[in-house]
């Protein structure tokens, strides 16, 4: 069973394309599956697009909070309801392909890794964000001694055993994405990568002040107290 999670904000002109990729892909591949829908606090129509899709469609859920609290929150919302073997976060803007999907499941189920992240390549950014990022990943290597080669990727799948172990995921924000990559490789899972074409859309919710900052302080916090 693989259990997919997609958080979004504000997400009315991706969410139900977002949705769809997903489900025809992993009906095709024959998977038994379901989706978790969550949104907090959009004021466009994300909320009654995923409650619609919810009726419509068997093992599809919609989680709906009117107080925008972060990715990370939306996230373990949907972690505390999944009952998969494998869990997948995305995404709903449509920047990563759902249809690398089934590829990063299988490198799990054939026990290559315990954790596969949708490692962007060739990516169009900001320079800001560029630097961000790379600024980011240096400082993952160095307070963890371990290159992480793309630690806010957006689209992962984690065999489920690693969210148990690495239970409770304590960020509200866009930190989760760095939180479950450390915590579960201190744990001494395995990470691999494949890579993905990237679409950037230029809508990031990302706030280039407040989230780098939080970000940083979250990773000083893990490396002094686990
Ligand atoms: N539940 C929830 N999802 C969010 C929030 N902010 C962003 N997201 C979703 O998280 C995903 C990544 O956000 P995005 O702004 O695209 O970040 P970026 O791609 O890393 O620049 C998208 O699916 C967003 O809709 C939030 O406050 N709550
Ligand atoms: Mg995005």
């Amino acid at each position: 069973m693989i259990s997919v999670t997609i958080p979004a904000y504000n997400e009315e002109k991706t969410i139900e394309k977002c949705f769809r990729r997903v489900y025809e892909v992993l009906s095709s591949k024959g998977y038994n599956f379901e989706v978790f829908l969550e949104q907090e606090g959009s004021c466009d129509k994300t909320p009654l697009i995923i409650e619609r899709i919810a009726r419509e469609y068997e093992s599809v859920y919609f989680l709906s909070f009117s107080e925008r609290r972060g990715k990370g929150f939306g996230i373990k919302k949907c972690l505390e309801k999944a009952k998969g073997d494998i869990i997948v976060l995305i995404d709903a803007d449509l920047e990563y392909p759902p249809e690398k999907i089934p590829e990063m499941i299988e490198k799990i189920e054939r026990g290559e890794a315990d954790l596969v992240v949708a490692q962007r390549i060739d990516v169009k950014r900001s320079l800001l964000r560029k630097i961000l990022s790379s600024f980011h990943r240096l400082i993952l290597r160095v307070l963890f001694g371990k290159d992480f080669l793309d630690p806010q990727s957006g689209l992962k799948a984690i065999k489920s055993e690693v969210i148990e172990k690495i239970w409770p995921i304590e960020s509200e924000g866009f930190e989760i994405d760095a939180e479950i990559l450390v915590k579960a490789s201190k744990k001494g899972f395995s990470i691999s990568y494949v890579p993905v074409k990237y679409v950037y859309r230029g809508s990031s919710r990302v706030n280039v002040l407040r989230d780098p900052f939080k970000m940083l302080l979250s990773l000083v916090k893990w490396r002094l107290y686990g």
